[in-house]
């Protein structure tokens, strides 16, 4: 690992860097064969910060190389998540924090508006703000009021102006996408009542580092969160973790609370959290290089496992081109010597092909008409959505192949 210097976004010490993914793609970046040529590739290294014990990436590409008119994922791709969305909307509805006077709820990279269609359907007033203009689109056309813009302090003034203070703060799966957080953290500090809240959620570090699920890490994701660290971040601005959720989605994400400091009590989840995040160690810098090791031999086990089912002459395809395949594809050096196609119902993906290492993208008519031996479930997140919906694939011999927590044919 290089010896440069990286300095922590939030705390701007020096940054222990305890991994290196190698050189990588935009982990939504499907090209078409014109671009093979000239495709964006930077060094992936993740580093730990023993200051504000954030996990962060030591580069980032930039943002608008990453979200645009051609955004890839659309939230609404899996019925899962969408029950997941609506069930957060009902939490809101029924938390302390909407007042009962025109209440206003902001959602930070609503995407297709799988969530704040909920609160547009009930006549709410809401704002979305989402970069990639593509997906703002869609969440327009689903009555969700959504402007296309990067949030920062500068676009929270203007909001003020036009919609007033808000209620509820809302990001999923968004937060840990934003280099800037600082400004963000600054902006929605400034743009929440008094009593009024910033209720988000990501992949929680814990889970990652549990379950050696290192396919979470990739240039969208600069941040891998803790308890710690977003107490940390907050903190700088005068709000405090109120509470915290585990939930199950993306293998094991948490939902955090925050309000302006004073205002709600701290739950006894966020005292209880911080407690075992210290005896997981997720505060210490050696808990990385453990997990260092862990996907060192991840990656050994999945191509191992890999080339004894090619050298038996089996034919595998990827499941679902998750942005957090393009990670384990170009780590372990995996391409179309080994997996004939990968496919996704995401029609903007299909006839493309996978970041950097060119596996074809196609829809999921192939899967059911050409079915393969094996299914390397990149998707595994989706699991118990997907494994329902195969029945056929798997009582006609089929078998899957996961990676997390363990590489293992199910
Ligand atoms: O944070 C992020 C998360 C929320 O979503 C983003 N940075 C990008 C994206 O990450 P991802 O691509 O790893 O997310 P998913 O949800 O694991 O992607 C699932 C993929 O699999 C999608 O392309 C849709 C596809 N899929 C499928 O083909 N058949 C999904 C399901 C459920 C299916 O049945």
């Amino acid at each position: 690992m290089v010896s440069q210097n990286y300095i922590c976004r939030i705390s701007e010490s020096s940054l222990m860097p305890f991994l290196d993914l190698g050189k990588q793609p935009l982990g939504n970046g499907f090209v078409v064969e014109s671009d093979f040529t000239h495709e964006y590739f930077y060094s992936m290294m993740v580093g730990f910060s023993p200051e504000s014990k954030m996990v962060q990436l030591l580069n980032q590409p930039n943002p608008e190389l990453m979200f645009h008119s051609e955004y890839a994922f659309y939230s609404s791709t899996s019925v899962t998540m969408a029950q997941h969305f609506s069930d957060f909307f009902s939490s809101v509805m029924n938390s302390p924090y909407l007042s009962k006077d025109d209440p206003f709820v902001i959602e930070l990279g609503c995407n297709d508006g799988i969530m704040l269609k909920h609160f547009a359907k009930r006549g709410i007033k809401h704002l979305g703000i989402e970069p990639s203009i593509n997906v703002a689109k869609v969440a327009n056309e689903n009555g969700v009021n959504t402007i296309s813009e990067f949030f920062s302090s500068k676009l929270a003034g203007d909001i003020l102006t036009n919609f007033g203070k808000a209620d509820v703060f809302l990001a999923a799966n968004v937060m840990c996408h934003i280099p800037h957080i600082k400004d963000v953290a600054l902006a929605v500090s400034s743009i929440l009542k008094k009593t009024g809240v910033l209720i988000f959620e990501d992949p929680y570090l814990g889970d990652v580092i549990e379950k050696t699920s290192y396919d979470q890490i990739y240039d969208e994701h600069v941040f891998l969160f803790s308890a710690h660290s977003v107490k940390y971040l907050f903190n700088l601005y005068g709000m405090d973790l109120i509470d915290v959720q585990w939930q199950k989605t993306h293998g094991g994400s948490m939902r955090y609370t925050i309000s302006h400091s004073g205002e709600y009590p701290i739950s006894d989840n966020v005292i209880n959290l911080l407690e075992k995040e210290k005896k997981i160690g997720l505060d210490k810098s050696g808990t990385f290089d453990s997990f260092r090791v862990n996907v060192e031999r991840s990656k050994f086990e999945l191509t191992n496992l890999l080339k004894k089912l090619k050298s038996e002459g089996k034919r595998i395809c990827g499941y679902g081109a998750t942005s957090k395949s393009t990670t384990i594809l170009n780590y372990c050096g995996i391409g179309k010597e080994t997996i004939d196609y990968i496919c996704d119902i995401t029609p903007i993906k299909q006839g493309k092909f996978s970041p950097g290492m060119h596996i074809p993208i196609l829809p999921h008519k192939t899967f059911i008409e050409n079915p393969p031996d094996y299914a390397l479930l990149f998707a595994w997140n989706h699991a118990e959505e997907i494994m329902a919906k195969e029945k056929n694939f798997t009582d006609s011999g089929g078998k899957w192949i996961v990676h997390v927590p363990e590489v293992k044919i199910l």
